[in-house]
């Protein structure tokens, strides 16, 4: 028995049954135990590493079970970086394997010597570097503890030499007794304290005007969220991670808040006089009331995170639906329902301006077109993720959530790329389930080579390119938080329906509004990976639900500073709703 195969049948018995990654020759010997081993652990071999980084912290966002990946010393271990911070920043339990050089070059400036640990010391919760076979058992146990109770990453990194070494040739040393670690479960029970639930309950029940803010630690507590907001006569505001935690047909939710949110999201923040908070840390605190302006009460499963944005009287410690199930016995139902209905009154006025925007003929195609097409036509059971740029504004506002779909993006890190990765993820952990990527042309080029990886393991993705020339997002900052023309942003274009051909996938095109909703349902039919390309209107802006004054001076400035694009924005923008402020 190898070293290696220590460390894969440890994972093995942690339940561990896939792997993303890349092989090279600083982590061979695994790749050989992961050969010896393939009829009870997975590999699934990648383009790209970051990719593989990406995939096991979606497998972890979509399972809430360990993602794994793995990479080779030096160049293959820096890869990794993105996609693992992207988990570690979103809350995300996932163990990194990498490999070193001979334990008896480190340090010498040999080929690829980087000292993987010592680069992932912000990152890595537990981070560990392998000293000899014996070794391996206790290192893997703490290491998977580590990132599944803390919810975060882990890297072991593993000289090359000590993978392919038999454990008999290897004395124990005195203290290190074999197999004094274990595998069971251990899920904490965190729960409030009694009194803290009575101060809460008690905030809670003198409030008047009552609003919920709900982000993914609630995820797994639709059910106490609709209980409480129907106790509370309170509107559900839901965090950009938290999309799924109630469908957006529920009549307790607004939807998001932020620059992509809703209106009446906003609202409700601006107007409540009591804030509940249940497991979010949503970053845009100028969203939320003024300090002091609302009573608050947060729930959250980590005690640092209580207070970090807004506040509050009461830190409620623990798990969302535990700590739910013990607050909502203390809450009365509020007769006075005004609060509520006044939010969803405007989710009425919302959905119609959504519908109108989403509906428009124009040609070029407005991008809200074809998400609002594809939106329509998920299954209840689909599983959405999304990149970043101005196409998480129409994924956020024209995907709506139905029935037990899950949604994401990467959220904290915010970076681009994690779609199509992430769909992967998805679709290896649920084989039967509808798994689609909705992407934009800058993120999508970035990692597209892995969307061979879908043709290669038959993974039936569906990917929805939304083809705007530019990278969207950042040409509206430009112009509209700093007041300057756009630079840098245009992209050489990509057909990328012929290059999902020359992959072996399939490959779509829509281009006018009237044949879209035709185009996404047969794409979406269609048996094995696919991409569509939406060539969208580049200047169609991804407008705030409320434009303050000063985007709109900046939005002017920039057009005047000679924007090249000046002449059409004025003509499509301007016949929007900036027109009113510009
Ligand atoms: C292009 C782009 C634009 C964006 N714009 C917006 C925007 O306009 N609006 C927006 O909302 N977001 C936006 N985001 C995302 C944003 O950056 C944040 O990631 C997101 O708002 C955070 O959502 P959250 O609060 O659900 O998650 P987090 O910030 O991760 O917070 C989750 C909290 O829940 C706690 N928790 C976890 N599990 C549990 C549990 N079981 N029980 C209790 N607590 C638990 C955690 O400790 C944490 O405090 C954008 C992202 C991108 C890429
Ligand atoms: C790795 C990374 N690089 C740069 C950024 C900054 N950034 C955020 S959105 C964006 C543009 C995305 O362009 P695209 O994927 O085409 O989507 P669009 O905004 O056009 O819809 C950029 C460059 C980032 N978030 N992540
Ligand atoms: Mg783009």
């Amino acid at each position: 028995m190898t070293a290696s195969d220590v460390l894969v049948e440890s994972l093995i018995e942690w339940g561990v049954d896939v792997i993303f990654g890349f092989p090279g020759d600083g982590i061979n010997g695994v790749m050989e135990a992961l050969r010896t081993h393939q009829d009870q652990i997975r590999f699934v071999q990648v383009r790209h590493e970051e990719a593989a980084a990406f995939m096991a912290c979606g497998y972890a966002k979509y399972t809430g079970k360990l993602g794994v990946c793995l990479a080779t010393s030096g160049p293959g271990g820096i890869h990794l970086l993105n996609g693992l911070y992207d988990a570690k920043m979103d809350g995300q339990p996932v163990l990194a394997i990498t490999g070193m050089q001979f334990h008896d070059l480190v340090g010498t400036y040999t080929q690829q010597d980087v000292a993987l640990d010592r680069l992932y010391l912000d990152l890595a919760t537990y981070n560990e570097r392998i000293m000899g076979p014996t070794h391996v058992e206790n290192v893997v146990d703490l290491a998977v503890r580590t990132a599944l109770s803390y919810r975060t990453v882990s890297h072991i990194t593993f000289p090359v030499d000590f993978q392919e070494m038999s454990l008999s040739k290897r004395q124990r040393s005195k203290r290190n007794v074999p197999h004094h670690t274990s595998h069971a479960d251990a899920n904490g029970a965190m729960l409030a304290a009694r009194e803290d639930l009575d101060r809460a309950a008690e905030i809670l029940n003198v409030g008047k005007k009552v609003a919920i803010l709900v982000g993914r630690g609630a995820l797994d507590a639709r059910l106490e969220v609709e209980q409480a907001a129907e106790k509370l006569g309170a509107p559900v505001i839901k965090a950009l991670l938290g999309k799924g935690v109630l469908p957006d047909d529920s009549p307790y939710t607004t939807g998001g808040i932020g620059l992509l949110g809703t209106k009446p999201s906003q609202e409700a923040l601006e107007e409540c006089d009591t804030l509940l908070m249940i497991g979010s840390s949503f970053p845009y605190i100028e969203y939320l009331p003024k300090p002091g302006d609302a009573q608050g009460v947060q729930i959250d499963m980590d005690p640092k995170r209580i207070g970090l944005r807004y506040p509050v009287e009461v830190g409620l410690v623990g798990d969302s639906r535990a700590v739910l199930r013990e607050l909502l016995p203390r809450l009365r139902r509020k007769d006075n329902r005004s609060f509520l209905e006044k939010a969803q009154k405007g989710m009425k006025e919302w959905w119609k301006l959504m519908e109108e925007r989403a509906t428009r003929r124009d040609i070029p195609m407005k991008p809200q077109v074809i998400a609002h097409e594809l939106g329509k036509r998920l299954r209840d059971d689909a599983i959405v993720s999304c990149d970043s740029g101005t196409i998480a504004t129409w994924w956020a506002r024209h995907i709506p959530v139905r029935g037990n779909q899950m949604h994401s993006l990467s959220g904290t890190l915010a970076t681009m790329a994690n779609g199509l990765p992430y769909t992967i993820a998805a679709q290896i952990a649920y084989p039967d389930r509808q798994c689609v990527g909705f992407v934009g042309d800058g993120g999508f080029s970035m990692l597209m080579a892995d969307f061979a990886t879908a043709v290669k393991y038959q993974l039936p993705i569906k990917i929805v390119i939304v083809k705007n020339g530019t990278l969207g997002q950042i040409k509206w900052e430009q112009m509209v938080f700093l007041g300057n023309p756009e630079f840098g942003v245009e992209l050489q274009p990509i057909d990328f329906a012929a290059f999902a051909h020359a992959c072996g996938g399939a490959g779509f095109t829509a281009e006018d509004p009237a044949d879209c909703g035709r185009i996404v349902e047969e794409f979406l039919n269609v048996p094995g990976p696919a991409v569509l390309q939406a060539v969208v209107d580049p200047l169609e802006p991804p407008l705030p639900a409320k434009v303050t004054a000063d985007q709109a001076i900046k939005f002017a400035e920039s057009l005047a500073r000679g924007e090249p694009n000046r002449t059409k924005i004025a003509l499509t923008a301007l016949s929007d709703k900036v027109r009113e402020l510009v």
